[in-house]
């Protein structure tokens, strides 16, 4: 049966066979001593990264399907105009042995396209905690069976293979995510590297990331097992894993027949560990450390929310908005007071400024009355003297 993709929202569960030879996920009840294996579990996994890293072609790559439809090279682009990142969720039911994972694909496109990226991982971020929040809400509900799960368990943060180091915005946007999430950094298309500057572009990525403070999945490595703690360290030493992806079968020289990418030098191997670390991280999401990015999602990161957001409110109250935010309204109430402090003071000035004007004008309309009776005075004055003066010819008869 074939996948479907849906750009919109949340599409119902799709059943699928993985492929013969499967991807690993019947390893899990391995792991999985507390997980019931015929309930099976839900698996998350965010895809974040700008348009054109790969994104879709890794996850068709790893789940051997094509679980998301890749957009064509021509159009990538054009959608610029929406201004607004798209948040896609892809759902398939994958059935190994019968093992079953409930697989939640969140796909991101949009994501750092346009020219003002400023704030573009909020979507994302709101969208991490709007599953938590959703799950918090179905806890506190009398019957709790059948909860629906969409905690993200991880996020896989695709950086372009530029061979300098994160950009501001990869810095600013893993620092917002990988506080609330199981953030797991990914390079791109590996095989447009040389090893040599593959391995430099690794350890200046490392050094932003201790330098900046961004928080990491960091897989736990000891285990009882020595093979076991062997394998960890390998997976770990190769992080930040630099990936190629391709769903497209080659012939290598020695004619096998792989997944990988043809070039007129050579070919470029998906699950060669010599050509990149697809194998390493694969094995972290699907087989070895599926159970650790749940148990700490729901141990560390849904937890560290839940406890916040009981700080904040009673039980059962439905999540403040960004505007019933208490900082958001002191800053409000702080405003509205600096506001109505800076009205009150130019009224002041206004109302003594009137009556300056309004003494003032009094004051030359005395000026004005005193100077009126002056000058009656004086015609009374000249009028009396030319009545009573000798010479006045109307005097004579
Ligand atoms: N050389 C090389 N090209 C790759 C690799 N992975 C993907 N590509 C190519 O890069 C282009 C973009 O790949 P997509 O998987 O569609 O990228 P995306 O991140 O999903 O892009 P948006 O959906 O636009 O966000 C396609 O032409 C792929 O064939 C890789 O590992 N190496
Ligand atoms: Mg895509």
């Amino acid at each position: 049966m074939a996948f479907e993709d849906n750009n919109e929202g949340i599409e119902s569960y799709v059943n699928k066979n993985v492929s013969q030879t499967g991807i690993g996920i019947a390893n899990l009840p391995n792991q999985l001593h507390k997980i019931v294996t015929k309930k099976g579990t839900d698996f998350s996994i965010i895809l974040v990264g700008e348009s054109g890293t790969g994104k879709t072609t890794f996850v068709n790559t790893l789940f051997t399907t094509e679980l998301i439809t890749p957009l064509d090279d021509s159009t990538r682009r054009k959608k610029q105009c929406d201004k607004t990142v798209d948040i896609n969720i892809h759902k398939a039911e994958l059935e190994e042995k019968n093992f079953n994972v409930k697989l939640n694909v969140i796909d991101t496109p949009g994501f750092g396209d346009y020219v003002d990226n400023n704030d573009c991982w909020h979507p994302i971020v709101d969208f991490i905690e709007n599953q938590y929040e959703q799950y918090l809400r179905q806890e506190q509900q009398p019957v709790r069976k059948g909860l629906v799960d969409m905690r993200v368990h991880a996020c896989l943060y695709f950086i372009r293979p530029n061979g300098h180091s994160l950009k501001p915005l990869d810095v600013r946007a893993m620092k917002a995510i990988g506080a609330i999430c199981n953030l797991i950094p990914v390079i791109s298309k590996a095989d447009s590297m040389s090893p040599t500057s593959l391995k430099l572009f690794k350890k200046r990525i490392l050094d932003t990331i201790n330098a900046q403070n961004i928080r990491i999945y960091t897989p736990p490595v000891e285990s009882e097992d020595e093979s076991v703690t062997s394998r960890n360290r390998d997976i770990v030493s190769a992080m930040p894993f630099a990936v190629i992806g391709s769903s497209t079968e080659v012939v290598a020289p020695d004619g096998r027949v792989v997944k990988g990418r043809k070039y007129p030098w050579g070919i470029a191997e998906v699950e060669n560990d010599e050509h990149c670390d697809f194998k390493k991280l694969r094995s972290l999401l699907i087989r070895s450390h599926m159970l650790d990015l749940i148990n700490s999602t729901e141990e560390s990161h849904y937890d560290a929310y839940r406890t916040a957001q009981m700080k904040v409110r009673k039980f059962g109250e439905a999540k403040p908005k960004a505007t019933d935010n208490k900082v958001f309204k002191d800053e409000e109430e702080a405003l509205r007071k600096r506001f109505t402090e800076k009205v009150r003071l130019e009224e002041n000035r206004f109302r003594q400024w009137e009556s300056k004007l309004i003494a003032e004008r009094d004051r030359l309309n005395k000026d004005l009355e005193a100077e009126h009776n002056l000058v009656k005075q004086l015609e009374a004055e000249i009028e009396a003297v030319q009545t009573s003066s000798p010479g006045n010819r109307f005097n004579r008869k």
